[in-house]
Parts: C-alpha cells; sequence; structure tokens
C-alpha cells in the first residue's frame, strides 16, 4: 500500500509557528514520525510540503498516475479557500482522502470552520496535534482494506 501526505501553506513552520496553537513538535519530527508508523504498518509512505496551491493540485493529480492508494492532506489556509483542491480531488476519485488538522478549526475563527477539501474527502481529522496525522493514516488504511475486502 501507497499513500501520500500532502501539506499546504506554512506547515513547514510547526514547531516555530504558534506553538500553543500547533504544538512544539517540528515539522521534521512530525515526517519523521509518519515515516516511522507507516514502517511499522508495513506500508509505504511519502509526505511532501508546498506553499503553492497549484503544486498541491498538480501532487494530487499525479497520484492517480503513479497509482496511490490514499491521501492525508493537511491543506494549511487552503482548506478554507481552494475549491481547486476539492475539484483535484474529487477528479482523482475514487482514490481516496482524509483531511487533517492539527487544530480544531471548529473552535476557532469562524473562517476557519469551512473546509472545501472536506467535501471530497472520506473523513477528517482534528485537534489532534500531530498525532492526528497517525489517525488520519489509519483511517485511510482501514478504508481502503474495508472496500479492496468487498
Ligand atoms: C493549519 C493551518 O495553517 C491553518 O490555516 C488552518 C491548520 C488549520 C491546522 O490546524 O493544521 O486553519
Amino acid at each position: 500500500m501507497k499513500l501520500l501526505v500532502l501539506n499546504g501553506p506554512n506547515i513547514n513552520m510547526i514547531g516555530i509557528r504558534e506553538k500553543g496553537i500547533y504544538g512544539t513538535m517540528t515539522y521534521e519530527s512530525i515526517v519523521q514520525m509518519i515515516h516511522d508508523e507507516a514502517q511499522q504498518r508495513n506500508i509505504e509512505v511519502e509526505v511532501r510540503q508546498s506553499n503553492h496551491e497549484g503544486v498541491l493540485v498538480d501532487w494530487i493529480q499525479e497520484a492517480y498516475f503513479t497509482h496511490v492508494d490514499g491521501i492525508v492532506i493537511n491543506p494549511g489556509a487552503y482548506t478554507h479557500t481552494s475549491i481547486a483542491i476539492l475539484d483535484a480531488l474529487k477528479s482523482i476519485a475514487p482514490i481516496p482522502a482524509v483531511e487533517i488538522h492539527l487544530s480544531d478549526i471548529l473552535q476557532r475563527e469562524l473562517f476557519r470552520h469551512i473546509s472545501y477539501p472536506a467535501m471530497a474527502c472520506i473523513g477528517q481529522v482534528k485537534g489532534k496535534g500531530a498525532q492526528g496525522y497517525i489517525e488520519a493514516m489509519d483511517l485511510l488504511i482501514e478504508y481502503i482494506h474495508s472496500n479492496r475486502s468487498e
């Protein structure tokens, strides 16, 4: 099984930016944790980050052509604005995606309550900090397994 973990703008600044909201774990150590946990689950994972919306769209489309089994995505602030990311996720269906947010976006400003990409996701994990990436990965693995055995 091959999973792709995509991170949007400013996620590379996790551990530096607004620690009270996003925590103190650095982006690099989150990436390492994802790799370690994927190895334990015997799955292949690639983790990428971009500050650019179009690059994220390109990577989502690429996932279709490289036969990725599922996507975990933290679109950063594009969560609340990007119909392009929503459409990209829709265009690669039935490849499943799970959205993850370190913070609980529903407990924050009103403008963070809407998520466009979530409309094309099979699940959303929020407010669990870095551990949320692992929870999102497990959700995805479970979904892929149950859909395969159908
Ligand atoms: C990360 C961001 O950069 C924000 O723009 C989102 C999300 C929330 C997070 O919690 O991981 O609003």
